[in-house]
């Protein structure tokens, strides 16, 4: 493969990584499973184009210096990064280093990346498109790239299992089980800046506002409520925990058939906004595993939603309030 056909490979694997790689974040049900699958195909076929990239890479290095050229060189390190990390959480190999997880390392390479990639494409522009890349032999490289990456993908899988690494035992969405079923060991979690909250039960009230009318709960009376799921929360830094919830299920406390959707609020500001269809399978849970919450898990309640990653689980809860907008009118990760 020639200079700009590898340029131009390169640059369509990774957008297809970090779309994927986004997907994979919202993927909570099935359908995460071919994204995450997608990839880590799109993630694999970077090494499959490496040894043409270095040729490329050694002969751009001996002609030209600059700044552009640490950008370039900032920018693949970056990659190889991102890449070594996805795989590093993948096989369960390398779960983290220190405080940081592979995860963690691995989202923020492919994020930091990201400017620097446009930065290098337009500095360096070696990836325009032709109406010949389309012929049947660029198809034909096309396949063997994907072939490529999907025998490394199984390479690493069978490699992973044959070894017993606890990546053999992750999610479809690439989550890693938390060891054991004791409810202490699940991890507390905040998506960037929250803190975890210290609240007072008896001066905490629940607020439900459903068109112009709203209640207030006490933590006893929502106490009183029985409903039990158990329900898997996976966490986009890279596990899931399967554990009994019990409390009060969101339908009980709003008029039957509300349309629209339910935005569920905490104390610190997070929120997030949820189908009202959806209100009979989301739970306000008080208590964990028959215990109530502790302070880190969201007391006096948080949401428990099956399904769905953990950053639609908002802890220490103080309001939920029907709203006629759709859910999606939010932006698609929480932004603090
Ligand atoms: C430059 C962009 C990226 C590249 C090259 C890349 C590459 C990879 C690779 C090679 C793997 C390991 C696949 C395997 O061995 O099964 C992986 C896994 C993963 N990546 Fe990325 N990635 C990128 C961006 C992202 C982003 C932006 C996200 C999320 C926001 C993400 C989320 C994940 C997840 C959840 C896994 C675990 C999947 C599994 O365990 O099967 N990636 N990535
Ligand atoms: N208020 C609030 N709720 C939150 C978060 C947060 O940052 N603030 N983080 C979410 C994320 S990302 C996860 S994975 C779960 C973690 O729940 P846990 O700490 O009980 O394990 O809480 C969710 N609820
Ligand atoms: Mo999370």
């Amino acid at each position: 493969m020639g200079p700009r056909r590898t340029n131009l490979a390169l640059l369509i694997v990774l957008m297809v990584a970090l779309a994927t790689g986004g997907l994979a974040f919202a993927a909570g049900t099935g359908w995460g499973r071919p994204v995450v699958v997608a990839h880590g195909l799109a993630g694999l076929a970077v090494l499959v184009l490496a040894p043409w990239k270095s040729v490329v890479v050694r002969r751009g290095l001996a002609r030209r210096s600059g700044a552009g050229r640490w950008a370039s060189v900032a920018f693949g390190v970056l990659v190889l990064v991102a890449v070594a990390a996805g795989v590093a959480h993948a096989t369960g190999a390398l779960a983290g280093l220190g405080p940081v997880s592979a995860m963690q390392v691995h989202v923020g390479a492919a994020l930091v990346a990201l400017p620097l990639l446009a930065w290098h494409a337009a500095a360096r522009g070696g990836a325009r498109a032709r109406r010949a890349d389309l012929s049947r032999r660029a198809l034909l490289r096309a396949g063997v790239v994907a072939g490529g990456a999907g025998l490394l993908l199984l390479a690493v899988e069978g490699a992973t299992r044959l070894a017993g690494l606890p990546g053999a035992r992750r999610r479809f969405t690439g989550s890693l089980p938390v060891t054991g079923t004791d409810p202490r060991r699940i991890p507390v979690t905040q998506w960037l800046d929250d803190r975890v909250q210290v609240i007072d039960p008896s001066a905490w009230r629940l607020r439900v506002t459903a068109a112009d009318a709203t209640r207030e709960w006490t933590y006893a009376e929502l106490e009183g409520f029985g409903d039990r799921v158990e329900a898997v929360l996976d966490c986009t830094g890279g596990w899931f925990a399967r554990a009994a919830w019990e409390g009060v299920r969101l339908d009980r406390l709003l008029p039957p058939g509300a349309g629209g959707s339910v935005v569920v609020v905490s104390a610190t500001g997070y929120r997030r906004r949820l189908p009202a269809g959806d209100a009979g399978s989301l739970l306000l849970a008080t208590r964990l595993a028959g215990r109530p919450l502790s302070a880190g898990h969201g007391f006096p309640a948080r949401l428990v939603a099956p399904g769905r990653r953990g950053f639609w689980w908002v802890k220490w809860v103080v309001s939920v309030e029907l709203d006629p907008a759709p859910w999606w009118r939010q932006p698609p990760f929480p932004l603090t």
